[in-house]
């Protein structure tokens, strides 16, 4: 078998081999890009479903957890999983204090606040008045 022979059979040998290594290569990164994909909202808060209607307040489940404990400069995200609006409001139902409010919040959409300054901070839902949490700045 002549020299050049050698050479052009290793050639059909490797060269496939590189190119399926390339391509499981882009494989695993097309796999990583749908681990990003998968990433959801995930909510500190929730807004569990049923809540538009008055009852989540007596067993304190209007947001879960009603109370949020964190650190100076740390933010809690909000998530509405009810099928129906709600707010995140600072404050009381009939004394908002303005200092934060989601506006109207879709089925699904969530809502992050940076507190940066420790205190007890009431919210309310603007739509129900039996909502009301607590997030407590250490
Ligand atoms: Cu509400």
């Amino acid at each position: 078998m002549g020299f050049i022979k050698k050479i052009t059979i290793l050639g059909t040998i490797v060269i496939p081999i590189l190119i399926i290594m390339s391509l499981s290569t882009f494989d695993y990164s097309s796999e990583e890009n749908n681990d990003e994909l998968k990433l959801i909202v995930k909510g500190d808060v929730i807004m569990p479903s049923k809540v538009s209607r008055p009852g989540c307040e007596e067993v304190d489940r209007c947001y879960i957890p009603p109370l949020i404990v964190i650190e100076s400069g740390e933010q809690v995200t909000w998530i509405n999983e009810d099928s129906a609006f709600h707010s995140v409001t600072s404050g009381f139902y009939n004394m908002p204090s303005d200092l934060f409010d989601s506006g109207y919040l879709d089925p699904s959409e969530s809502f992050t606040f940076t507190f940066n300054y420790s205190g007890t901070y009431d919210y309310f839902c603007t739509l129900h008045p039996w909502m009301n949490g607590q997030v407590i700045v250490e």
